[in-house]
C-alpha cells in the first residue's frame, strides 16, 4: 500500500486533526503530498509539495489522483463529485486505516452515545490480556497508532456520518447505537444523514458481526444492510445475543449460551437511562470481540465517565452543577434532561443545525426543569418550541453564558440542580464544545 501510494499524485483536502496525522505518516514514508485548505493553517508543515489556500482550495483537483478528504467536507461536494467523475479517487484518514490496520476493528456508530460507549467499551477490553487501541471521531486519529498495531491487538473507533460516508469497506464488528437526526446543516436531509452512517455495516462479510440498538427501529432497519450476524443490544428488554437491562440488572449472552448477569444498574456510575443503554452497548461489543466478562463489573464501577456528558462539577449551598456542553443535539439534551429528578434550571442554546426544537419543548413541559436561560442564536426557536406545548416554564433570554451562569445562581434554591445541556452547537460563541464546557466550569468554580 505504501508502494501504490510513492507513485500518485496526492492531495490533502482540509488541514484538521486527521489530516494532519496522516500528513506525518506519509512524510514518515517520504510519500510527497500537497495540502489544500480554505484558510492558512494555524502551524504549517515542512515539506509539503504545494499549498492550496484560499476559498479556490477545491479548484483543479484533477491534477492529482487521490484525495484524502476531511471529515468537514461532504463527499456531496460539487467539486469532489466533478473529480471523482474525473477518475480521481477520494479517500480519506479513516478509509485508508482500515485499508492497511493488522488487527480487528470494532466501529461505533450512532447519534448519540458513541463517545460514551466507546470508553465504557474500552475500559471492558483492558481486563483482557489483548492490547486495545481507541481512536476516531473520539479526538484520536487512528493513523497515528497504526504503525504500533499487531494482529493480535483490538481496535474501537468511533465512527461519525462525516467519516462514514463515503466509505467502500466496514469493521469486522459494527455498533449501530441509537440513530435519530444530526446536522441538518451538512447533509441534505434526514434520508441523507441515515444513508451516510450505513457504510458502517454495507460492506460487512458474512463472518463478521453486526450489533444494532433493539429499542432503535432505524439501528435495526441496518440489519438488512449487511450480511453479518446480527446481535442486538437494548435498554429495556431481553436479546437473543448480546446484552440487555431488565428487571435493574445488566445482562449479557453470547450465541447459544446461557444469559449472565454483569451487574446491578446501580453500579453504571453514569445518570440516566440512555447510559444504561450506552452500558449494555459496550458489554455486547466486548463479548462480540471474545473478551471474557470476569472482571466487567468492576470495570464497570470505575468507570469515570467523559467531560462534557453530563459532567458533574460540584455542590455549593445545596446546588449541584452539570456540564453537558456535548449535548449539542435536541435528543442528547432531553436525555440528559430526563436523567433528573430533582427541580433544574437548564441553560440551552447556541448556534443552529437546522434542528427541530419540539420534542425539547415537550420535554420540558413534562421534566422538572423549572426555568430555562436561553442563550445564543437558537434562543427565540427554543423559546418558541417551549411555547407551542403550553409549557409555562420561566424563560430567561441571556446575553451570553457567563450571564446565564450568573442568572442561574442567583434563582436557583437549596436542592436544584444547574445543567447546562445546550442542544445547540457552540459555533456561535466559542471554537468547540469543549470551550464552552471549559468557560462554564470555570464560571461554577467562581
Ligand atoms: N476544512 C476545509 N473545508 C471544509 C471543511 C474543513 O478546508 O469544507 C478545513 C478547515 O479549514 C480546517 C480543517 O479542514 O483546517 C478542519 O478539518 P475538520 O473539522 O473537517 O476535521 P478535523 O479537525 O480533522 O477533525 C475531525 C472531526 N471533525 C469533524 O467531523 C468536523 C472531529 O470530530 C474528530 O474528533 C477528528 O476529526 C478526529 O477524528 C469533531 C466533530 O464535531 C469533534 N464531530 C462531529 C460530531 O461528533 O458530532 C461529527
Amino acid at each position: 500500500m505504501s508502494q501504490n501510494l510513492q507513485d500518485r499524485r496526492i492531495g490533502l483536502l482540509g488541514f484538521g486533526i486527521e489530516n494532519r496525522a496522516l500528513a506525518h505518516f506519509l512524510q514518515s514514508r517520504k510519500i510527497p503530498f500537497s495540502v489544500c485548505d480554505t484558510r492558512q493553517p494555524d502551524a504549517p508543515l515542512a515539506n509539503v509539495r504545494e499549498w492550496r489556500i484560499g476559498t479556490d482550495y477545491l479548484e483543479g483537483l484533477t491534477d492529482f489522483d487521490l484525495l484524502f478528504r476531511t471529515p468537514g467536507l461532504s463527499c456531496l461536494d460539487p467539486c469532489l463529485k466533478a473529480a471523482r467523475e474525473s477518475g480521481v479517487e477520494i479517500s480519506s484518514q479513516t478509509r485508508l486505516f482500515l485499508q492497511l490496520c493488522p488487527a480487528p476493528i470494532l466501529g461505533i456508530t450512532g447519534t448519540k452515545g458513541k463517545g460514551t460507549t466507546t470508553s465504557i467499551l474500552h475500559a471492558l477490553l483492558a481486563t483482557d490480556a489483548a492490547r486495545v487501541f481507541s481512536g476516531g471521531n473520539i479526538g484520536r486519529p487512528p493513523i497515528a497508532f497504526l504503525d504500533e498495531l499487531r494482529s493480535d491487538d483490538r481496535v474501537v473507533l468511533e465512527l461519525s456520518s462525516f467519516q462514514l460516508q463515503d466509505l467502500d469497506l466496514s469493521p469486522h464488528i459494527a455498533l449501530a447505537l441509537s440513530i435519530t437526526e444530526d446536522h441538518l446543516d451538512y447533509h441534505t436531509d434526514r434520508a441523507e444523514y441515515i444513508a451516510a452512517k450505513r457504510p458502517i455495516c454495507s460492506h460487512q462479510k458474512a463472518t463478521d458481526i453486526l450489533i444494532v440498538n433493539q429499542d432503535c427501529p432505524t439501528a435495526r432497519s441496518f440489519a438488512a444492510h449487511s450480511p453479518a450476524e446480527i446481535w442486538h443490544y437494548s435498554a429495556r428488554s431481553p436479546v437473543a445475543q448480546g446484552a440487555w437491562v431488565d428487571d435493574n440488572k445488566l445482562w449479557a449472552r453470547r450465541p447459544s449460551e446461557e444469559a449472565t448477569v454483569i451487574c446491578p444498574t446501580t453500579d453504571i456510575p453514569l445518570r440516566g437511562k440512555h447510559n444504561e443503554g450506552n452500558a449494555a452497548a459496550a458489554v455486547a461489543a466486548a463479548i462480540a470481540f471474545g473478551a471474557p466478562t470476569t472482571d466487567f463489573a468492576d470495570a464497570i464501577r470505575s468507570f469515570k465517565g467523559l467531560p462534557h456528558r453530563i459532567e458533574y462539577i460540584t455542590e455549593y449551598k445545596g446546588i449541584t452543577y452539570y456540564n453537558d456542553s456535548l449535548a449539542t443535539t435536541v435528543d442528547a439534551a432531553v436525555a440528559a434532561i430526563n436523567s433528573f429528578d430533582e427541580p433544574l434550571l437548564l441553560i440551552a442554546g447556541g448556534a443552529s443545525k437546522g434542528a427541530d426544537f419540539s420534542a425539547l419543548g415537550t420535554c420540558i413541559a413534562a421534566s422538572s426543569v423549572r426555568a430555562v436561560l436561553l442563550i445564543g442564536d437558537e434562543a427565540v426557536r427554543i423559546e418558541a418550541a417551549i411555547r407551542q406545548v403550553g409549557a409555562q416554564t420561566a424563560v430567561r433570554h441571556c446575553r451570553d453564558l457567563r450571564e446565564a451562569t450568573t442568572i442561574a445562581r442567583s434563582t436557583a434554591q437549596a436542592g436544584d440542580a444547574i445543567l447546562l445541556s445546550p442542544a445547540c452547537a457552540s459555533f456561535d460563541q466559542f471554537s468547540s464544545y469543549a470551550e464552552r464546557g471549559e468557560l462554564f466550569k470555570q464560571l461554577v468554580a467562581h
